[in-house]
């Protein structure tokens, strides 16, 4: 029987995809969170194993016909614990959040303390976001960058632990710019008893590609996006020990999620393949090396950098010094306009709102898939000045975005 596309053929949705890779492709991408994935992974995440209902784990499904299934889920997580050296994997989480939230029911109980750094100072939404299930089910308390090097502090960290003893602490962040150090967490944890849990969601392709410190060795639980800078599709996975394994995949399925999606956890194996690559060190170590170029350039052109800089693939950019009266909001929306893609972010302690903020972040894992190096992160920075400085003239803003234009045209992602 024919689809009814064979007739009737989307062009209204085909249209607007169309029209969004042209938008992914003529712009900076420069959402710190985001990545160009490879053609490999996106022919396995739009394969026919999007057909197949599989809940359960290998070798013990609910329904038939998942011999090939189980072949595919069970490459995914040897792969992935050979890259980060881990005893157990979990590849079904269908995102970071869902990793999360399928790690704390893993080990935790209604109720119990849990540690984990404020949102507003650089976490995520899931270490204890009061409008949040992780804030509603567990009581965070939360630790925060110090006021003078807008950096966390592992004396705070420690005092914390000592006065709250939480039955888990949460090391982890999606918008700080520094490296956090995962021996000093496990040495904190094990004082207070605490279990210890690392979000890499950030950070996991810099941890395989050795260009961030490898946290498997010292936490119990490891969570990250695959779609990060790890370049993968879009999804979730939970590292662990052994000793938390059937906890762990108890708390995914039947816990937290239903049906696995396999066509997801096939593009999955093939991230991990393609990390697992020499060539994929290389990239990982250029993503931190651009991300230096890129905050030295902004400091130059009057911008102040939260802690002073970045030690990763990201950098939060407070924008008063280069002009008191411009908002991240309003940075984000001219830069749109200019081509280039950023998303508006709190500053410690902002006087402003979440949704107008002082600051944006930035990040590097895209133009460097791309193959961008350290000169066209000084490009990219008189870009964003030049587009920041002109905001109100519109032909300006257009002359910006075609400058952009013709540098992603010399660096085409596909
Ligand atoms: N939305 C992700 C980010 O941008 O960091 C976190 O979940």
């Amino acid at each position: 029987m024919p689809f009814p596309s064979d007739t009737a053929p989307d062009t209204e949705v085909f249209d607007l995809i169309d029209r969004e890779v042209e938008r992914q492709c003529t712009g900076l991408q420069l959402i710190a969170s985001e990545n160009f994935t490879s053609p490999a992974v996106m022919r396995a995440v739009g394969s026919a194993l999007t057909n197949k209902y599989a809940e359960g784990y290998p070798g013990k499904r609910y329904y038939g016909g998942n011999a090939i299934v189980d072949d595919i889920e069970s490459i995914a997580i040897e792969r992935v614990k050979a890259l980060f050296g881990a005893d157990h994997a979990n590849v079904q989480p269908h995102s970071g959040a869902n990793a999360n939230m399928c790690a704390y029911q893993a080990v935790l109980d209604a109720g119990d303390t849990v540690l984990g750094l404020s949102l507003d100072h650089g976490g995520h939404l899931t270490h204890g976001s009061p409008v949040n299930a992780s804030g509603k089910l567990y009581h965070f308390v939360a630790y925060k960058v110090t006021p003078g090097d807008e950096r966390v502090d592992m004396d705070q960290v420690r005092d914390l632990a000592l006065e709250h003893r939480p039955k888990l602490i949460v090391a982890g962040t999606t918008s700080y710019p520094r490296r956090l150090e995962p021996e000093a967490f496990k040495a904190i944890a094990d004082e207070v008893g605490a279990l210890f849990m690392f979000d890499a969601a950030h950070i996991a392709g810099l941890i395989a590609g050795g260009a961030h410190p490898n946290p498997v060795p010292y936490a119990d639980i490891v969570t990250f996006t695959t779609h990060k800078t790890l370049r993968g599709p879009r999804g979730g996975c939970i590292l662990s020990t052994a000793q938390h394994a059937a906890a762990i995949d108890k708390a995914v399925f039947p816990g937290w999620q239903g049906g696995p999606l396999e066509h997801v956890i096939a593009g999955k194996a093939v991230a991990f393949h393609e990390a697992a690559q020499p060539s994929f060190r290389d990239y990982a170590q250029q993503i931190v090396r651009n991300a230096s170029a890129l905050a030295d350039a902004l400091v130059q052109r009057g911008f102040r950098l939260v802690s002073g800089g970045t030690d990763i693939h990201l950098m939060v950019v407070d924008l008063r010094p280069f002009d008191a009266d411009l908002t991240g909001k309003e940075a984000q929306t001219v830069l749109d306009v200019a081509g280039i893609t950023l998303n508006k972010n709190s500053i410690p302690d902002d006087p402003r709102s979440p949704f107008v903020t002082s600051g944006v972040r930035i990040g590097t894992p895209s133009v460097t898939t791309q193959g961008m190096k350290e000169p066209e992160m000084v490009r990219i920075a008189e870009l964003i000045s030049r587009a920041l400085r002109h905001r109100t003239d519109a032909a300006e803003l257009a002359a910006v975005k075609a400058d952009v234009a013709s540098l992603c045209a010399a660096f085409p992602a596909y």
